[in-house]
């Protein structure tokens, strides 16, 4: 691949995309069988789109506001593996200081964007999103502050668009030309219901076409070349002009919704079709790739690793599967470290028979 957008740091995408998988790896095969996590929602397939806008949200007021599959976007805003894992296994240091699910997040400022607490309802990111929009818009226009063109971005998911935060938003944004960014990673499901129960025509873009005062990007988010292209010109319009804009990104969910959810209401085919569009596969094509290479992310390529992590948690001995309940980051870090793309495969998850039944 030799059409790397310059704007991103490629070799800490294709690492935190990895480190983002290794996790609902993980949790999926490990620590939800055994109990350690109660509720455990995957990202897989939404990898790549996040953690580039993470990338170039830098300004002194840019704030995200995310929902329940957003954990790529964290990890790229600056939230730790550490802190993923505590808040995963309700334990004291998480952001939460575990009282939440693991994946109900909040972000001080950690050199990228400020991220807004989130709560578990759906369509719930949105309007707090529009809020701080508002807000650099007050500091812009009547303190007259410099905002360095901050900008306020949400993320939410194609079922979401069906609720009233998001209607809500859109309309706070358009009408009063907000600096927001609302991010639709359409993986055509929610739960188990298809995209056509949520918007008529299956497209919210298409059907937004004529919205006053809405900019528009819709195409893959799993094609490193083409979503590189859409996140940098959605950000950047949104920065420039000052108003508002919607970036639908097409995705796979590759896991169930949840961790209770075997998505026996997907075919075999359609499941062989998803796994087709796994960014993850495009993602060690990057960091094999020249400029990659050049930055020291040639070791990733190299595959490697024993593979010991990922194989599904009934074909571990015991011991194995006591260390690694013991010290999971030690088992991402050394995933990391060895760079074993070897993950993601079908019907690794407990819950869609690896022969280990989820205890919670
Ligand atoms: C207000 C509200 N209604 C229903 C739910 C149950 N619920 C949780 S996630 C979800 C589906 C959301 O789908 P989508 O927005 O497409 O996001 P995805 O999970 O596909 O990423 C639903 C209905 C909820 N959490 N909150
Ligand atoms: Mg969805």
């Amino acid at each position: 691949m030799s059409d790397l957008h310059p704007a991103f740091d490629w070799r800490e995408v294709a690492r935190l995309a990895l480190a983002s998988r290794l996790l609902d790896e993980l949790e999926e095969n490990e620590l939800t069988p055994s109990g350690l996590v109660t509720y455990q929602f995957s990202a897989r397939g939404h990898e790549l789109g996040q953690l580039l806008i993470s990338q170039l949200l830098t300004r002194p007021y840019d704030a995200a506001s995310v929902y329940y599959r957003s954990r790529p976007f964290m990890l790229g805003s600056g939230f730790t593996l550490e802190e993923a894992l505590t808040a995963d296994m309700a334990r004291r240091g998480s952001l939460s200081d575990g009282r939440d699910v693991g994946v109900v997040f909040n972000l001080p400022r950690r050199q990228r964007a400020l991220v807004l607490p989130n709560a578990a309802d759906v369509g719930s990111q949105y309007t707090p999103g529009a809020g701080w929009a508002q807000a650099i818009r007050y500091r812009q226009d009547v303190l007259g502050e410099d905002v360095q063109a901050s900008i306020a971005v949400v993320f939410g998911g194609d079922g979401s668009v069906a609720s009233n935060g998001f209607w809500s938003a859109l309309t706070m944004a358009a009408t009063l030309s907000l600096p927001l960014l609302l991010v639709i990673e359409d993986n055509d499901y929610a739960i188990s219901v298809t995209g056509d129960h949520q918007t008529p025509g299956r497209n919210v873009a298409q059907n937004l076409a004529a919205f006053h005062n809405l900019q528009i990007w819709d195409g893959s988010g799993t094609n490193p070349a083409e979503t590189a292209v859409l996140v940098e010109t959605a950000v950047a319009f949104v920065r420039q002009n000052r108003r508002p804009g919607l970036l639908r990104l097409r995705v796979p969910r590759l896991s169930g919704h949840s961790s209770v959810d075997n998505q026996a209401y997907k075919s075999a085919a359609e499941r062989e079709a998803e796994w087709a569009r796994d960014p993850i596969p495009a993602l060690q094509g990057v960091s094999g790739s020249r400029a990659a290479g050049r930055s020291g992310l040639g070791r990733f390529a190299a595959g490697g690793g024993n593979g010991r992590a990922n194989r599904p948690s009934h074909r571990r001995s015991h011991a194995a599967r006591r260390t690694i309940q013991r010290n999971p980051l030690r088992v991402i870090r050394t995933g990391l470290s060895t760079a074993d793309w070897r993950i993601g495969k079908r019907g690794d998850c407990a819950a869609e028979g690896n022969g280990r039944v989820p205890t919670a």
